[in-house]
């Protein structure tokens, strides 16, 4: 097991929620390539520089914290959803700079560091580890727009002094990232850790329904083209559509809405919406796509609207290693036993993209009362501390396993 300091560990997690603090209880307000995130990203390079890692930029904006020779990768990412906890993300990328340090102090084999960058999907999905993976090529992302409809490339342009080369992916053995469930099975079940035995997929597009901008006091109802009444009824049908298609565990979600010009008295002209949805199986996540782009054509042909669809972005399901997941499951019994569980997981992360490169896992820790994407997300410190001694006890196996490979 490997040496960490759980206050350590603790006091930079509280340091690093001094970037962005939202001022209600302990969430941030930390969006990607925001003043905030920024700022907390170059702390973390010097937190990393102080571990005896060299901290390295990318194009994308992802930190790492290398060790010499070859290494295993530790951390998730630092930015926060615009209304974001103090642990989706941070957790991860503090978990690995303690485990990093540990290593040192141990002597051990070398573990490196990361803070992915866009996680949250600001302008796009897990954005910075898309681009690291080599699916989403930098230019392509640079055209991709915020909902406020700034690029990536004007946001970039705040970091571009800092940006290197991109780091080579074969200089590490696997890649770990602890997180925190963000839903409710965990803390409803009173255990500690969750091994994650895959991710999800998950699908999203902008929509734009454009109808004619007019007088809400003069237009009649049935000469209207209203794009806000086009959008209601693209929801409702869609989840009649839906419904002999999706799983228990399918979920979808419109959540941003931008009506235009949005006043009481102007019948919208036009409606810009996310569409997004989430399923572990990939013919579903198709399916429910060609529901979507059908529903909104009937839709907007019946009400005489404009259609376009925005570029479908999206990851598909993966499955963790099974040599990292016996590591991690070994070590929970050690440290939490019979207080820890295996389970798929329903929010997506870094770990999807990072698993086409080499080998990955991730370990939970509980979600008070199943919150998260919002500033009342919490873990109680003793299941951080415990998730942290579980992953110091996996890493050495995990570096046996790279050493037998
Ligand atoms: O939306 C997600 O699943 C993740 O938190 N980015
Ligand atoms: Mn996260
Ligand atoms: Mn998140």
């Amino acid at each position: 097991m490997l040496p960490v300091q759980p206050d350590r560990f603790l006091a930079d997690l509280h340091a690093l929620r001094g970037f962005g603090a939202a001022g209600t209880g302990k969430g941030v307000v930390r969006p990607a390539y925001s003043d905030a995130d920024i700022a907390a990203r170059k702390w973390l390079a010097g937190r990393m520089q102080e571990a005896g890692l060299e901290p390295r930029f990318d194009a994308a904006g992802n930190l790492f914290g290398l060790a010499e020779g070859r290494s295993l990768l530790i951390g998730s990412h630092s930015d926060s959803q615009p209304e974001g906890g103090w642990l989706d993300g941070a957790l991860g990328v503090v978990a690995g700079l303690e485990l990093a340090r540990a290593a040192r102090e141990a002597g051990a084999q070398p573990v490196s560091v990361v803070s992915f960058q866009d996680e949250e999907g600001r302008w796009g999905v897990t954005t910075g580890s898309a681009i690291w993976r080599g699916t989403l090529p930098l230019d392509e992302a640079d055209r991709l727009t915020d909902d406020a409809g700034m690029t990536l490339a004007e946001a970039r342009a705040a970091m571009a002094d800092l940006a290197g080369d991109r780091v080579d992916p074969a200089r590490f053995s696997g890649f770990v990232e602890m997180h925190i469930e963000q839903g409710p099975w965990l803390d409803q079940a009173g255990e500690a850790a969750g091994v994650v035995t895959g991710i999800v997929g998950i699908r999203d597009m902008r929509i734009t329904l454009t109808g004619q901008q007019n007088h809400a006091g003069t237009t009649p109802m049935h000469l209207r083209r209203d794009a806000f009444q086009g959008l209601a009824a693209f929801n409702a049908l869609l989840a009649e559509r839906f419904a002999g298609v999706v799983s228990e565990t399918t979920v979808w979600t419109i959540g941003h809405v931008a009506l235009s010009p949005g006043a009481s008295s102007i019948v919208p002209g036009r409606a810009v919406f996310s569409m997004q949805w989430r399923d572990g199986s990939l013919a579903r996540l198709d399916e429910m796509e060609r529901i979507v782009r059908d529903t909104a054509a009937e839709v907007a042909e019946a009400r005489g609207l404009g259609l376009e669809f925005g570029p479908m972005l999206g990851l598909d399901p993966v499955q963790m290693d099974a040599g990292m997941q016996a590591a991690l499951a070994a070590a929970a019994e050690e440290v939490c036993p019979g207080r820890w569980r295996h389970m798929p997981s329903g929010a997506l992360h870094d770990a999807s993209n990072v698993s086409h490169l080499m080998p990955v896992a991730m370990l939970f820790a509980p979600s008070i009362g199943g919150i998260s994407h919002d500033f009342a997300e919490d873990t109680a410190e003793d299941d951080l501390a415990t998730g942290l001694r579980v992953l110091a006890n996996a890493v050495p196996r995990m570096m046996a396993q790279d050493g037998a490979a």
